[in-house]
């Protein structure tokens, strides 16, 4: 299932301030140059129904609502984030698994819950919405598919207060005529190179031979389309654990430019951040390195893998294949060079939620 709340800054504020439900509320980003300059952050439904949107400028939309009474107020993402926090505590306990993507948007897998039965999600899903709108008062718009890309297509075809579900055999006739847009990674310019090609529907792009694609896009963009097209997505739900990322850094004996001699010290940093991954039970997905140039600059690479290991050979690989690139960018020398682990999955269920070490210096071994 794909959660997404509906005009969430907008509902945020008519929910602490209900006589607001019954005008157009425009919640504005103001940049302080002039009293009118900046952009909408969101609207509620009544003032899209005036063409406002998220991201037009405020003098824009305050065209749009000339002589109506509408409300314009300034963002408080504190309070957005505190409710946001409430609605995903409750929503969290609905799911085998879940993750959050954004301030107003998780995606919980139900699969063994629902014992993969696609009515119990639909009826499952159906408490979660009145759930949320009972203790909270929110609503929201939920996508039940057999995987997150179709999840969240799903969630954005009703809107606000949707329940769409879409049964894996109709999966391929739900996105036929849809728009290629509406496919996430899909933005103006590439649906501008598809229409060249006379792709304007997921249909089309679902016929389009994919070597084709592959020789437009690149292979991974133009296999990601390919399988898009046919809905399908094999990412799965993967839950966050409370640390966020581990890592080590120290300083180099001397400045230097020279692979082995960094990597005689990213070895064992990797080997310092491994042992604290195994004590923790994490398998990580991303691996960044940062330096610390000898003028003081930083500069930094990362990588995320295909799949979460706790493989220390991958890890001190990757760091390598990471060096090298940046070593590329910069012709100066390296004074401190660190390694940062994170992405993490629970390996094991046991786990309690333990401290996060950023930019520690490792323990000397004794
Ligand atoms: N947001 C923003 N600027 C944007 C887009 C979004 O500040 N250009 C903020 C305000 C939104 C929140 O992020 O309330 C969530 O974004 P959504 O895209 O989910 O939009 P809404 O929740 O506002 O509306 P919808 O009902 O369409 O989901
Ligand atoms: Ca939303
Ligand atoms: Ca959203």
């Amino acid at each position: 299932m794909l959660l997404d709340l509906d005009y969430f800054f907008a509902q945020c504020e008519e929910l602490r301030n209900p006589a607001l439900k019954t005008k157009p509320v425009v919640v504005c980003v103001y940049s302080g140059r002039t009293e009118e300059s900046g952009a909408v952050s969101t609207s509620n439904y009544l003032a899209r129904e005036y063409g406002v949107k998220s991201g037009m400028p405020i003098f824009i939309a305050k065209k749009k609502l000339q002589d109506i009474d509408a409300v314009f107020l300034p963002v408080d993402y504190d309070y957005y984030e505190e409710m946001s926090q409430r609605i995903m505590s409750l929503a969290k306990t609905f799911a085998d698994r879940f993750e959050q993507v954004g301030i107003d948007e998780a995606y919980l897998d139900v699969t063994e819950r629902v014992q993969g039965d696609f009515d119990e999600a639909s009826a499952f899903a159906q408490e979660l919405k009145r759930e949320i709108k009972e203790k909270l008062g929110f609503t929201c718009s939920v996508g039940v598919a057999p995987n997150k890309l179709v999840a969240k297509i799903a969630a954005d075809i009703q809107k606000p207060d949707g329940l769409t579900v879409i049964k894996p055999g109709r999966v391929q006739s739900f996105l036929n005529p849809l728009p290629v847009g509406r496919l996430p990674g899909i933005g103006i310019k590439t649906r501008e190179k598809m229409q060249v090609f006379g792709i304007s529907t997921v249909e089309d792009l679902a016929e389009y031979d994919v070597q084709s694609l592959i020789s437009q896009f690149g292979r991974s963009l133009g296999n990601y389309f390919h399988n898009a097209s046919a809905g399908i997505d094999d990412d799965p739900v993967q839950q966050k654990t409370e640390t966020e990322s581990i890592s080590r850094i120290a300083t180099l004996k001397e400045n230097t430019r020279e692979p082995s001699l960094i990597l005689e010290k990213t070895d064992s940093l990797c080997e310092d951040v491994h042992s604290t991954l195994l004590q923790q039970g994490f398998s990580f997905r991303t691996v960044g390195i940062a330096a610390v140039m000898v003028d003081m600059s930083m500069k930094s690479r990362s990588k995320t893998l295909e799949n979460p290991t706790t493989d220390l050979v991958i890890l001190k690989a990757t760091l390598k294949e990471l060096l090298q690139k940046l070593l590329e960018e910069t012709d100066l020398k390296v004074r401190r060079i660190g390694v940062r682990v994170s992405s993490f999955e629970k390996e094991h269920k046991k786990q309690r939620p333990l401290t996060t070490y950023f930019s520690q210096e490792p323990q000397k071994k004794s």
